[in-house]
């Protein structure tokens, strides 16, 4: 298995992450603005296949027409020289002031209002480039005091927003999906849809539920104490796996951004097993970018940042060779068993079983010797776990 990127691995980028300047709340840039012409030539150079960005990353916030129609023109050219494409656009609005109470949600109507024509010219924008996910990161839409935020008018809000969106798109015949993106913190004390399980839920009150799914975050799951391999399970399961964001995150703190893997290795192996070879039979389970989202640390220069853009795509295919390497692993197989792993798969009940016949059956509670499970019938979990960490570290 090469660890050189190829188009085919589907790596892609946002123009915010490697066009991270260093700025923090503690101090300002210590680089330089990044050129779109030159992140994409890099990135392609580098082995990525798609550039992902926010409107005001292409162009400033409150540019005139022409001014953005220069940047637009200026990005579809070095496209087209490069091969490199767009499959995901989304939207800033969390930076400008006025979205200081969010977009969607701000308790001011008029901002809702702005914040949806924002969105509406950035779709068609989407749907201009080929971009087939739209991404909405609600960074803003939240509070930090109780009392300020109407949380049930703020979700009510949120649901007229992505449900217009959705006839939009619908009656413009974009082939264009949502992806919502949570986050539990940061900017806001606390943000709305904090976490994937909360996104999957609101999703389903939706008009078109079909047209929305997640864009989960490594590091936006962990900040919360999740697991996060675990929730992109649920959300596979769920058929709503519409994109994802890619980074390392070490513990429940402010939000870090580091390289894929350079945070919980175990769980990024464990994830990056579960796309590749975690559907039944394993089959890979999702198809679309492995989208990077992450911040080239602000002790780096400019060399730093094409380094960290070319460590994250090295993780994902060391993990995936290593994840292959696990799995093709006879011992890995023959311990999978013995911890009955795949019996997990068996339905509990007999096929046209009901309730009546399990109540009728001695063998599942009478006779069942449930004391066994003291001291006996151990799973064996620790030596799959330990397999996983030799795999992991070259030992296997
Ligand atoms: C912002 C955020 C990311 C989101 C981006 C999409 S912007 O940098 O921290 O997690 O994915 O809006
Ligand atoms: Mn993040
Ligand atoms: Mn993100």
């Amino acid at each position: 298995m090469s660890l050189t990127p190829t188009r085919e691995d589907k790596f892609s980028f946002g123009l915010w992450t490697i066009g991270y300047n260093g700025t923090d709340p503690f101090g300002g840039p210590t680089r330089a603005p990044l050129d779109v012409v030159h992140a994409v030539e890099k990135l392609s150079e580098l082995g990525a296949y798609g550039l992902t960005f926010h409107d005001d990353d292409l162009f400033a916030f409150g540019s005139t027409d022409a001014e953005r129609q220069t940047q637009i023109d200026r990005l579809k050219t070095v496209l087209g020289d490069t091969g490199l494409v767009v499959p995901m656009v989304t939207t800033n609005l969390f930076s400008a002031p006025v979205f200081k109470d969010g977009g969607f949600t701000s308790n001011d109507r008029a901002v809702r209002r702005f914040a949806l024509r924002k969105v509406l010219r950035n779709i068609d924008l989407a749907a201009e480039l080929g971009a087939t996910t739209f991404v909405m990161w609600g960074g803003r839409e939240g509070a930090e005091y109780d009392a300020a935020k109407d949380i049930r008018s703020a979700l009510e809000r949120y649901r007229e927003a992505v449900n217009l969106l959705g006839d939009y798109v619908t009656d413009k015949g974009y082939d264009i999906r949502f992806a919502i993106e949570p986050k539990p913190n940061e900017p806001r004390g606390d943000i709305l849809l904090p976490t994937v399980g909360h996104a999957l839920a609101f999703i389903e009150t939706l008009e078109r539920p079909e047209l929305v799914g997640v864009n989960p975050e490594v590091g936006h799951e962990q900040m919360a104490g999740l697991n996060f391999a675990a929730g992109i399970a649920q959300a596979l399961y769920q058929g709503k796996l519409f994109h994802i964001d890619l980074n390392g995150q070490r513990g429940i703190k402010y939000d870090q951004d580091l390289v894929f893997g350079h945070g919980d290795l175990h769980n990024a192996f464990a994830l990056v097993d579960l796309l590749e070879n975690g559907g039944p039979g394993g089959a890979t389970t999702y198809d679309g970018p492995r989208h990077f989202d992450y911040k080239p640390s602000r002790t780096e220069d400019e060399s730093g940042v094409w380094e960290s853009a070319a460590a994250n795509m090295r993780t994902y295919l060391l993990l995936k060779e290593r994840a292959a390497a696990f799995r093709a692993d006879p011992e890995v197989q023959e311990a999978l068993a013995a911890s009955r792993v795949p019996e997990l798969s068996v339905p509990t009940l007999g096929e046209g079983e009901s309730y009546a016949d399990l109540l009728a059956d001695r063998s599942a509670f009478e006779d069942f010797d449930a004391d066994a499970y003291f001291d006996g019938k151990g799973f064996g979990f620790v030596r799959l776990q330990q397999l996983a960490l030799e795999h992991l570290a070259g030992a296997r």
